[in-house]
């Protein structure tokens, strides 16, 4: 059975780019892990603009917005009607600000997808430790946050799971947050400790070179799994050394290299890339982040806007669907080979030389994700050379390589599971 991804999995995997806050008393304590101890009247983001975030985000081609509701000091952003710890007591507002609301509010003037981060490790709850009961306050918090702010895209696990208070270790309760979840939004996506996506396993935004999909089932995420399943990848890293704005690190911001690294790392290796932009303490995202992320976008725009291989004529060893579809520009067609073959080759015509230094190779992902191994050469008018050796290719697969001109270029498809389907093949000049 090929193992296929939901319609809000592909939804998601095609937006290709998440946007984390974290945002909460870390923010005004230079702290990057709260004690719980906090006294919640330091939360004051005296300009905080979610509109702003926003922005930004939408601006530099984000897709999905994702708070932390409530990090591991326990603090709640939103008024929890189950904790004092929260928003309601803080200084900012009066107590009668919501930073979920104010969010929430403007990504849905702007379209774009909301998530939030629910820190199960809660350092200042008393309960946590006590099993049954903590588990019941943290579904009566998802409860509220499912409930209040409209539609929730993806709902982020942190795996971290400290002692409790009382030195009592607490058990979660996963199987009964994931119902909780499935009861008010089924659609939402459930990352991390969850079944819909999967943490790529490190913190620097960076996938393997060979990232499937399709997994083994984890037997905590998905225990009614019997066989394997659609688990895809997301990249976290943060814009900034911390997760939270400290002062000292605005002018630690990553460079645009490291970000473009990052970027072909992670949506170039079949993942979605989920970066970390906090706001400052007066609630607003700080000008070095804001500059470096118009500065991506920019790159991005540049590089990708201009496709040297749409339009131009492609031909195949055998085509059970035809090969100029991986240069047609449309998303729902293939080229496929015929008679079940998993082998085969795509060799487009540019027509004249051309100068690239960037492939991209996109599979038609929702009949799944097929590719072992592949190879990309070019013609220069007198020989073939293979400029790429790669694995598995999933949503999209960019490759990076020295600036080479040809006047063909060919994809060879040398292992594949099922029958090849290849959406896209495109070649791209990076601008400097
Ligand atoms: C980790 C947390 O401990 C960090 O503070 C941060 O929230 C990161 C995304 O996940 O487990």
């Amino acid at each position: 059975m090929i193992v296929t991804p939901s319609p809000k999995q592909l939804e998601w995997q095609e937006s290709e780019l998440t946007m984390f806050l974290h945002f909460g008393v870390n923010t005004f304590t230079d702290q990057e892990w709260g004690n719980g101890k906090e006294d919640p009247k330091i939360f004051n983001p005296i300009d905080l603009d979610a509109r702003q975030w926003v922005q930004v985000a939408k601006d530099a081609g984000f897709k999905y917005m994702i708070l932390t509701a409530k990090h591991h000091d326990g603090f709640c952003l939103f008024p929890s009607k189950w904790t004092e710890h929260s928003v309601k007591n803080s200084s900012w507002k009066n107590g009668k600000g919501d930073v979920m609301r104010e969010l929430s509010d403007a990504c849905r003037e702007a379209g774009i997808k909301m998530g939030f981060y629910l820190s199960p490790w809660d350092r200042h709850e008393p309960s946590y430790g006590n099993s049954p009961v903590y588990n019941q306050y943290f579904k009566n918090q998802l409860e509220e946050l499912l409930t209040n702010y409209g539609e929730i895209a993806e709902v982020w696990f942190d795996g971290a799971c400290g002692e409790g208070p009382n030195g009592k270790r607490q058990e979660y309760d996963w199987a009964g947050f994931y119902d909780t979840v499935k009861k008010i939004q089924p659609d939402a996506l459930i990352a991390i400790c969850g079944p819909d996506i999967r943490w790529v396993g490190n913190e620097d935004g960076v996938a393997r070179e060979t990232e499937w999909s399709v997994q083994d089932p984890n037997p905590v995420f998905h225990p009614n799994a019997t066989s394997k399943v659609w688990y895809p990848a997301e990249c976290d890293v943060s814009i900034r050394p911390g997760w939270f704005w400290h002062a000292s690190q605005d002018s630690q911001v990553k460079s645009l290299d490291h970000l473009v690294d990052i970027y072909f790392k992670s949506v170039g290796r079949n993942s979605v890339l989920l970066l970390n932009v906090p706001p400052n303490n007066r609630g607003l995202f700080a000008d070095p982040d804001v500059k470096r992320l118009a500065e991506f976008r920019q790159f991005l725009d540049k590089t990708f806007s201009v496709d040297l291989a749409l339009g131009k004529p492609a031909i195949a060893d055998s085509e059970e669907f035809l090969a100029s579809n991986v240069t047609d520009g449309r998303k729902d067609t293939y080229w496929m080979p015929k008679d079940n073959k998993t082998t085969g080759f795509i060799e487009i015509d540019l027509q004249k030389p051309v100068t690239f230094d960037v492939s991209m190779v996109k599979e038609y992902i929702p009949l799944g994700q097929r590719v072992e191994e592949y190879s990309i050469s070019a013609y220069d008018g007198r020989e073939w050379k293979t400029i790429v050796n790669g694995t598995t290719i999933g949503h999209k697969k960019l490759d990076r390589f020295s600036p080479i001109t040809a006047n063909k270029v060919r994809l060879d498809i040398k292992k594949s599971q099922y029958p090849p389907q290849i959406r896209a093949f495109g070649l791209f000049k990076m601008c400097d």
